[in-house]
């Protein structure tokens, strides 16, 4: 049976998280802005390391942050800021302590979205954010597809281990 992994994409409203997620599966993006409510959950096949997984991707809704049912039996996390939008980053720092708080041991993305745009604010802030959260850093565009099946192939890849690593039987 295909292993199932469960991926938390949160960030605030309009970082583009629906997009980075319809991009990843569909690879399509609509452009279209249209607020998700509370939660969407897509399922994805993904390779990792060359074995198939199903990918679970659970895309929150920014004032659901608090939900911490949501994030249970995670083990990967994207935490998604928009590279037009300062405050988004700084409210990253909420996302990641619900994180740690409740999925402590998940591995983490941080993703600066929105990159065809061009960062309307420092490029090393992203970086500095990802390193205190030990975490790697990537920039995306949900709208050109730059880097998005890497972005989740990786998180798809760190998931792995960390399943492995939590308990190897688990869903098989
Ligand atoms: N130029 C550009 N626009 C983007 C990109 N990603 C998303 N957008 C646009 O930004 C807006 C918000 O995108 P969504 O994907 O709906 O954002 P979200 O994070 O899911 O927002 P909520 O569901 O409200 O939390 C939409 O108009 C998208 O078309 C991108 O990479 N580049
Ligand atoms: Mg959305």
């Amino acid at each position: 049976m295909l292993r199932n992994i469960k991926v938390i994409v949160a960030g605030e409203k309009t970082v583009g998280k629906t997009s980075l997620v319809e991009q990843y599966t569909l690879g399509k993006f609509s452009g279209q802005y249209s607020h998700s409510l509370g939660l969407n959950v897509t399922t994805h096949i993904a390779m990792a390391s060359n074995r198939p997984v199903k990918l679970e991707l659970w895309d929150i809704a920014g004032e659901y942050f608090e939900r911490t049912e949501f994030y249970r039996n995670a083990v990967a996390c994207m935490l998604v800021y928009d590279v037009t939008k300062e405050k988004t980053l700084q409210q990253l720092a909420t996302w990641l302590n619900v994180c740690r708080r409740t999925i402590p041991n998940a591995a983490i993305v941080v993703v600066g979205n929105k990159i065809d745009l061009g960062y309307r604010f420092s490029t090393s802030w992203g970086p500095y954010f990802a390193r205190y959260a030990n975490a790697p850093h990537f920039t995306a565009s949900a709208s050109t597809g730059e880097n998005v099946d890497l972005i989740f192939s990786e998180l798809a890849k760190s998931a792995i281990s960390v399943r492995d690593s939590n308990s190897p039987a688990r869903g098989e």
